[in-house]
């Protein structure tokens, strides 16, 4: 009797399992989506080269605070040379502020710059952001060193928005 029931059992579970199956590949594929949209397609760039999406690191600052301060949070950022990087610049307040280090982006390879879906590629110096905007710039640093960075609007920096962008050597 009981040798039966299980078998009937079996077969039962049988198209489960590969139901299940089914979606651990789905989610798989939904997982490898979402690595492809987010760091796989920014990393490829305008030539179409593919690079694995571990060479992007995303770095984060703040220009200005949502309270009004004039300082960029952080106030220094780490690098190392040769490390593909995508910086996103935001400014979460009320005023326009500069994102001002000539010198750092002299001794870098800009892939590109995204903004208010504008591309802009080649050399960058200097970037204007807005109230609300958001910026994301992809480069290379090349040239270990530190570097400074200030806002370039009037009365800014003196008030204390400056900072530091350190390049280390390669690894
Ligand atoms: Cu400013």
């Amino acid at each position: 009797m009981g040798q039966p029931i299980m078998g009937r059992h079996q077969s039962r579970l049988q198209p489960l399992r590969s139901l299940l199956g089914m979606f651990l590949v789905l989610l798989l594929g939904m997982l490898a989506g979402l690595l492809v949209d987010g760091g796989w397609a920014l990393a490829a760039g305008q030539s179409g080269a593919i690079a694995p999406p571990a060479a992007v690191e995303t770095v984060t600052l703040h220009l200005g605070t949502a309270t009004g301060n004039l300082r960029f949070e952080p106030d220094q950022l780490q690098f190392t040379a040769g490390q593909r990087y995508r910086l996103v610049l935001d400014n979460p307040s009320p005023e326009k502020h500069y994102f001002t280090a000539k010198d750092f982006a002299d001794g870098l390879w800009t892939q590109k710059v995204q903004a208010g879906g504008v591309e802009v590629k080649g050399a960058i110096h200097e970037l204007e952001l807005k109230p609300g905007a958001i910026a994301e710039w992809v480069f290379v640093p090349e040239r270990p060193g530190t570097y400074e960075l200030h806002c370039s609007i009037a009365g800014h920096a003196e008030a204390g928005m400056v900072g530091q962008l350190v390049v280390a050597e390669a690894v």
